[in-house]
């Protein structure tokens, strides 16, 4: 080999060898194998030469335009290799060979009890409706007969947002939309509003064994001509019958809500101690489960109805506590833990 095409050789793979990455290769490449590169100007020098030192010459340019070109092809591999190793170490430790993990999730109980509520109501002719969880003060309160400042409202220690709205602390928010929904195939048709509205309410509550900060509850309204407080405990038992599949001993007592005239609490006996006491019911052996009365007159006015031509039954159903009674759960902070563990022990696989 001339000592030209030596010494071309000696700084090509020098190059090479300090090429960090497929930019910096592709450009060597190019300057001693493109067009204009270095080796390829090797053979125009060739037109100066003899015959014999042409054959000589032209063969050595191209074992060496080979051997560069094997060199590049076989750094390229070596460079993906080393990506692909890279990108292999870099990786989180995976057994790709394990098994798959096939077990199935399910749904929540509050969402299999709530289904269930809403097919006992859909069959008796309630409308199912959806509300957001973010209201007005309007909505939550001044609507509902509560207006600003109204002790009633320490009742519900509730999350305002900078804007002035609020987190819903009770599924009641809803009722003002609901009237002004229906109000007119009532009026006009003398359709009766019949709906239910299941929701997650927000309370700034210290928990315990019956208290949680987001629950569930599930509100219920009707509003026709001659509604009365038989209609309402009629439902309240139906719901209730189903739900259990027995007869549950429930009482009715009176309780203050501003929004309706009677009000009364409907306490449930507590399923998880018999009615004998223990912490989930506080130990009182009953469970407070089902707010209810009739709709307060400025209520229904506020909803564009008139209430001395109808009347109507609205009630708040502690939906969280339902499920902690149809499955027996102690701690209603288990409800909302996230445990699959302990969620999958009281769902079936529906
Ligand atoms: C209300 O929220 C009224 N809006 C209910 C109502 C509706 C009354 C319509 C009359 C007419 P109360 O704050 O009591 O009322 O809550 C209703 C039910 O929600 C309770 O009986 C209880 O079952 C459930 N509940 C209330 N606070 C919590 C809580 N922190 N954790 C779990 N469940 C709760």
């Amino acid at each position: 080999m001339s000592e030209k095409t030596a010494q071309m050789k000696q700084e090509f793979l020098s190059k090479l060898e300090n090429v960090a990455d497929m930019a910096s290769l592709d450009a060597l490449r190019v300057e001693y194998l493109g067009k204009n590169g270095l080796i390829t100007g090797l053979l125009k020098e060739m037109k100066n030469l003899s015959v014999e030192e042409k054959k000589t010459f032209g063969q050595e340019v191209n074992i060496l335009k080979n051997e560069a070109t094997d060199a590049i092809t076989t750094k390229i591999e070596e460079m993906k290799k080393a990506e692909i190793e890279k990108e292999i170490n870099s990786m989180p430790d995976i057994d790709i060979t394990a098994p798959a993990n096939l077990d199935r999730g399910s749904y929540h109980p509050i969402t299999l009890v709530q289904r269930e509520c809403e097919e006992i109501f859909r069959s008796m002719g309630f409308h199912i409706e959806d509300y957001s969880e973010i209201v007005t003060d309007y909505e939550c309160f001044e609507a509902l007969n509560i207006p600003k400042h109204h002790p009633a409202r320490d009742m519900q220690d509730t999350y305002y947002l900078e804007n002035g709205q609020l987190l819903k602390s009770h599924t009641s928010a809803a009722q003002n939309a609901i009237y002004k929904k229906y109000k007119d195939a009532l009026i006009n048709d003398g359709v009766p509003i019949k709906a239910i509205f299941p929701g997650r309410c927000f309370r700034n509550e210290a928990t315990d064994a019956n208290h949680e900060n987001t629950f569930f509850q599930m509100e219920g309204v009707m509003v026709d001509k001659n509604i009365s407080i038989s209609n309402l405990i009629f439902f309240m038992k139906t719901m209730l019958s189903e739900v259990f599949k027995k007869d549950v001993k429930v009482r009715l007592r009176p309780g203050f809500f501003p929004f309706v005239e009677p009000g009364f609490e409907l306490d449930i006996n507590c399923l998880i101690c018999g009615g004998e006491g223990c912490p989930s019911c506080k130990h009182s052996g009953w469970l407070e489960l089902c707010p209810c009365g009739m709709i307060h007159p400025e209520v229904l006015r506020a909803g564009g109805i008139d209430p001395e031509e109808y009347t109507g039954f609205a009630f708040g159903l502690g939906l969280t506590r339902l499920v902690m009674m149809r499955y027996g759960v102690k701690d209603i902070r288990d409800l909302n833990s996230g445990s699959l563990k302990t969620l999958s022990q009281f769902t079936d696989d529906k």
